[in-house]
């Protein structure tokens, strides 16, 4: 089946040497054993991404930024097909297909088990958005419309409300409750959006430790996964952070009593990312860092849920109620995250006040 797809980028292997690769929920991945080397593959979602031609665009666009400031940044370039595109749409399957070299001595974990991972990832995030400080975010096109646009997220939480799953929609009343409760987490996003303090930066908006490549001694080399890469604001990247790295437990977890927020990991994350970008975030920024998690979080437990009163349209589901899991998995997240807030915050002034003390 994906032969069309091998002879398109010249390597020579066959279907059965693709291995499916990775957990993301979206794109097809595999990895390609073949005598010219070991490479990615991925199938990009076209439901999901309308035009893959906006992510090639801001991957040569960021790489070649990166290549010509910083030329020891290890960026991973896509592979060009025998047609010089980096992209190949495949009339047979009539997928866009992508390749990219797998990188030696590298590999990447699903779970954050120990705070120094969350904190080489924090810092390889951080370093990604402090080299591309320089580039003008609005180069970048928009790959996904309103992507972490939190208030049309609630819109359409509202809209299943209204159109969705009946039967499901009576059995969630508990998580719609509580989403509803929350909705103060909506209103000062949009605070944000009109605060000129917030700048539009290059953002990844993907965080997740899968997304950080490591190297044999557990030393982070690099991000991928460039396919969310868009102006926006730095809370999607931290935020996303805080959602998947201070959990000892994933968003697939149905035992709730598991979720918890590890401060150490906290502490991990916010020294790492502000380590490289506390000269580029404003104070108003910076004091919103425990509230990038409360948004990432809020808004992955309202996609969950909307998506499970649409009948798991988007995110499809494995078993019955997978996207409800979610949902309340996310929300037990949230209220941990609340119950340490001042906490959090705390460490937060204390870290900016030992900088500033140091200075
Ligand atoms: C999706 O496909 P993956 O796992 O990289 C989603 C993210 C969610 C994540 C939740 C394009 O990411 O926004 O946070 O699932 N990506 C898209 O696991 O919707
Ligand atoms: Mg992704």
């Amino acid at each position: 089946m994906l032969e069309a797809v091998f002879k398109a980028f010249d390597i020579k292997a066959s279907t059965s040497a693709a291995i499916p690769f990775g957990s993301g929920l979206i794109n097809h991945t595999w990895r390609i054993e073949t005598e010219e080397g070991t490479f990615i593959l991925q199938r990009v979602n076209e439901q999901v991404f309308k035009w893959p031609e906006a992510i090639v665009h801001n991957i040569n666009l960021t790489g070649s930024y990166l290549h010509h400031h910083y030329p020891d940044y290890l960026f991973v370039m896509p592979v060009k097909s025998i047609y010089n595109e980096e992209i190949f749409f495949d009339k047979e399957t009539g997928g866009y297909y992508r390749l990219c070299p797998f990188i030696e001595n590298s590999h990447t974990i699903d779970v954050v088990q120990k705070p120094h991972q969350a904190y080489e990832a924090a810092k390889q995030f951080g370093k990604f958005s402090r080299l591309l400080s320089g580039f003008d975010a609005h180069q970048l096109k928009i790959t996904l419309p309103n992507f972490h646009n939190l208030a049309l997220r609630y819109q359409q939480f509202e809209e299943a409300l209204n159109n969705g799953n009946l039967s499901r929609i009576r059995a969630s009343q508990t998580l719609i409750q509580l989403v509803k409760e929350n909705k103060d987490i909506v209103a000062a996003f949009e605070e944000i959006k009109t605060n000129p303090r917030f700048k539009l930066r290059a953002t990844h908006h993907d965080t997740k430790i899968s997304n950080v490549l490591f190297d044999d001694d557990e030393k982070g080399m690099c991000v991928i996964d460039l396919d969310t890469l868009m102006p926006g604001y730095f809370i999607s990247d931290v935020g996303d952070m805080l959602r998947t790295y201070l959990s000892p437990f994933s968003e697939e977890e149905k035992d709730f009593s598991k979720v918890e927020i590890r401060e150490e990991y906290f502490i991990a994350i916010l020294h790492a990312y502000l380590g490289e970008l506390e000269d580029e975030l404003s104070d108003e920024e910076k004091k919103h860092f425990v509230y990038a998690g409360k948004f990432m979080i809020y808004m992955q437990a309202l996609r969950f849920l909307t998506d499970h009163l649409n009948d798991d349209v988007y995110y499809g589901s494995k078993y019955e109620g997978q996207n409800f899991v979610r949902a309340g998995n996310q929300l037990m997240l949230l209220q941990k995250l609340m119950d340490k807030e001042e906490r959090l915050c705390a460490f937060v002034s204390s870290f900016s006040a030992e900088r500033v003390g140091a200075n």
